[in-house]
């Protein structure tokens, strides 16, 4: 049977973060990010490719504003960079603030919602180079930078999102280090872990008095498939849901860790519900485990999914896993799941020569197409989602992987930085050969 539409109103956006679009990284007194120092290190970004240009957005956001308009986007997820803002700790840095001051009045005469990110990830390299989120000192400073942006910004931006994806920093950035900050410490990661939420902590006891109404976090979640019924790969199968969701999402919303792994902090991450506005959720596919071979290092080992179509990134492409994750969260967490906004949904392809770069091409028309499907039999089951962000506005800096995967509804050409909004045509699809698998689906 034919879904019901979507309801009425329901906010169609798109989302970016500063290191991946803003560039400019030695303007208005910007200082280093753990990526900008992570990128420029010999051997750690694909090609070398840093985010000292990206897309330029920092110049050419007033065109950016107006493509989101044109393409009839309500609302727009950015991110704010703390190292233009607070490189050293002390005071803001004015100019730093005026650009985003800036972009949220442009965004706002486009009668354009903006929501705005803390912290995607582009840590200052001073907060680093003290111990960085192994440590909790970084909370503290954290939550002041976050009471800068928020003095400033609160009144006209209705919607704050306090971290991206913490667990990426944890499992990417210091567990195999295949992320700034590149630490290798596999499960001695785990403190960053707390580390990463004491801040949101914070943040969500502070913004309201500094007037920022409806604060929620950005989660990343995967549905996590055993790879067979055997109890081995059921039991690795919850210890990795542990680790890559519940870690993440339990502290806040039902005051607990998921497991005796975890521990400390918890009267600071753990805040009222009614702070609050919104639980962001980042998905793009989900993941299969079996049991750790000997030798493994984790509790687990990741088998790939067969079968599937596959995006550049080497995702799977699981439409109905955007189902399943809103599902469990609601079973899960049930009347203390606040409203769920999907913060990120996308899929990258690289260009492919000869084809036209304006056109979306099956592949990524296709994976929209049916994750909407899935969002809609999600509503349609009552699952409370109140918008949804597609990943992302712009083609841009995929991190360690460089400019080759396309996220955008809007093609970016990196030699002249000429941006056009991709048409949903065929004519763009997955170039035969390079697949490469990576760690966070
Ligand atoms: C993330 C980030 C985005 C990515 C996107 C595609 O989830 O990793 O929020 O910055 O670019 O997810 O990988």
């Amino acid at each position: 049977p034919a879904l019901p539409p979507f309801p009425a109103g329901f906010p169609w956006a798109a989302a970016t973060s500063a290191h991946q679009v803003d560039g400019a990284v030695a303007e208005d007194g910007r200082g280093p990010s753990l990526w900008d120092t992570f990128c420029a290190t010999p051997g750690r970004g694909a090609r070398g490719e840093t985010g000292e240009v990206a897309c330029d957005h920092h110049h050419r956001h007033p065109e950016d504003v107006a493509l989101l308009a044109e393409l009839g986007l309500g609302a727009y997820r950015f991110s704010v960079a703390w190292p233009r803002v607070q490189p050293g700790g002390g005071p803001a840095n004015p100019a730093g603030l005026d650009f985003y001051g800036r972009l949220v009045d442009a965004l706002l005469d486009a009668g354009i919602t903006p929501v705005t990110t803390f912290d995607h990830w582009d840590t200052p390299q001073s907060v680093e180079d003290a111990g960085g989120w192994l440590r909790r000192g970084p909370a503290h400073r954290f939550a002041g930078y976050a009471a800068l942006v928020a003095d400033r910004l609160a009144d006209p931006v209705p919607w704050w999102i306090t971290l991206n994806e913490p667990c990426v920093v944890t499992m990417l950035g210091c567990g195999p280090g295949e992320h700034a900050p590149g630490r290798t410490l596999l499960l001695d990661a785990l403190p960053a872990a707390q580390h990463r939420l004491l801040p949101h902590g914070l943040a969500v006891q502070e913004l309201p008095t500094a007037g920022a109404q409806r604060v929620g976090i950005a989660n990343n979640h995967t549905p996590v498939w055993a790879d067979s019924a055997d109890p081995s790969d059921a039991a690795a199968a919850a210890a990795y849901a542990d680790l890559r969701n519940w870690l993440y999402a339990d502290p806040l919303l039902v005051g607990a860790y998921p497991d005796a792994w975890f521990a400390g902090g918890l009267p600071l991450i753990a805040q009222p519900l009614g702070c609050y506005g919104f639980y962001g959720l980042n998905h793009y596919a989900p993941t299969r485990v079996r049991a750790a071979r000997q030798g493994s290092p984790f509790p687990f080992d990741l088998v790939q999914i067969t079968g599937r179509p596959r995006a550049h990134s080497g995702w799977p492409v699981v439409p109905e896993g955007l189902l399943e994750v809103l599902l469990a969260l609601r079973a899960r967490y049930r009347e203390a799941l606040p409203p769920v906004l999907v913060t990120e949904n996308g899929c990258g392809h690289a260009d492919v020569p000869g084809a036209d770069r304006t056109a979306h091409g099956p592949a990524r028309t296709d994976f929209l197409r049916d994750h909407l499907a899935a969002l809609r039999q999600a509503v349609a089951d009552g699952v409370g989602v109140r918008g949804c962000f597609v990943w992302s506005l712009l083609d841009n800096s995929e991190w360690a992987e460089g400019y080759e995967q396309r996220f955008g509804l809007v093609h970016v050409d990196f030699d002249t930085l000429a941006r056009a909004p991709r048409a949903p045509s065929a004519g763009c699809g997955e170039p035969a050969g390079r697949r490469r698998r990576r760690g966070r689906q």
